[in-house]
């Protein structure tokens, strides 16, 4: 019911919605109507009511809810079903738990705060409340296990396409899975999958963007900036939701359906920051200076090695960093 009422609210923006129009409309008493506009104010809508004209929503928080999630996303029919928390450790790890009980693709879990948010090879993503994006989408694609990192390049090119429409701001990808920005980090992606050896059962995609991030720990405050500090300006995390989410469905939705990921590849290309340069690629104890010189159409590195040989990488295993610098 709140959902319906703030869908009415939204849909007319700036303009009065008579209490008698909601409750005729919705079957339910003006006494309850008014209960549910006393619950949304209480979460930061700014609605202005009048005996006389009814109720009109002036402002909206940038906060998220179930309600608030389902009506922003309904026009994306890829969202089939969403879980919103204000709080968890990690979107993660319950989007797995979910998949494993047979959730479906388009599955998607989002919350304002995460308490134990994870980065590649058991490291920690920082991901405080009010402030960012943390999500994560459970996939059901029909490719094999070693095809899985193809799904954070088909990210990584939603992300560049969504920050540019949104804020209109270039980022940057280091290959695999971070965007930066000016050598700094504003958002990673975490690709996880539940397989048998030769067939993918459900793959998490999880997204964590930096969006009005101002504080970051001392531990990472080099390597870390949110959208915020390089606009200048709070960005809109609903409306960055939206168009990343629309993004991501175009670009997988090509990938499933004509089997190709060369509208993502192109977008990973164009937007890398390493290729042309030296990088220090790190598998285990292992560790390599290589050029990077392209991103091939399955989305593997291909490098250059100090004796002239060239070799591709995949994702998985490693990780990359800058000859100069962290980043
Ligand atoms: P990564 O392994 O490339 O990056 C993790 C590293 O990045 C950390 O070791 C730390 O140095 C740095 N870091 C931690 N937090 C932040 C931050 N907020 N901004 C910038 N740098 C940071 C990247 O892994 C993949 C991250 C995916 C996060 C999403 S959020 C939703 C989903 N749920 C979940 O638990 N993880 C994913």
């Amino acid at each position: 019911m709140k959902k319906k009422i703030l869908e009415q609210l939204k849909n007319n923006k700036g303009d009065f919605v008579s209490g008698e129009e909601l409750s005729s409309g919705l079957g339910v008493s003006r006494t309850s109507i008014w209960k549910y506009i006393k619950s949304l104010k209480e979460e930061g809508y700014d609605i202005e009511s009048s005996s006389r004209k009814g109720y009109k929503l002036i402002e909206e928080p940038d906060k998220f809810s179930q309600e608030e999630l389902e009506i922003i996303l309904k026009d994306n029919d890829f969202i089939k079903k969403i879980y919103y928390f204000d709080t968890i450790d990690s979107t993660n790890k319950y989007a797995k738990e979910l998949a494993l009980k047979g959730a479906d693709e388009g599955t998607l879990i989002l919350s304002d705060e995460q308490r134990g948010g994870r980065g590649r090879l058991g490291r920690n993503w920082i991901s405080p409340p009010n402030t960012g994006l943390w999500m994560s989408i459970i996939l059901r694609p029909q490719i094999k296990p070693w095809e899985a990192p193809q799904i954070t390049s088909i990210a990584a090119a939603a992300l560049c396409k969504a920050i540019e429409n949104t804020i209109n701001i270039k980022v940057g990808i280091k290959w695999p899975n971070d965007i930066v920005v000016n050598n700094k980090k504003i958002s990673g992606i975490l690709t996880e999958m539940g397989a048998e050896p030769d067939t993918v059962n459900f793959i998490v995609v999880g997204i964590g963007i930096n969006v009005n991030t101002e504080d970051f720990p001392e531990d990472i405050k080099d390597i870390a900036t949110s959208l915020k500090l390089i606009k200048g300006d709070t960005v809109s995390r609903k409306r960055l939701l939206i168009n990343v989410l629309q993004e991501f469905k175009s670009f997988y939705l090509d990938f499933v359906n004509n089997k190709t990921l060369k509208k993502s590849i192109d977008i990973c290309r164009e937007n890398s920051i390493i290729l042309g340069n030296k990088v220090k690629i790190i598998n285990g104890m292992e560790e390599i200076i290589v050029v990077a010189l392209d991103i091939n159409d399955r989305g593997e590195l291909v490098v250059k090695k100090d004796n002239g040989e060239i070799i591709n990488i995949i994702s998985g295993e490693v990780s990359l960093r800058g000859v100069s610098n962290y980043i």
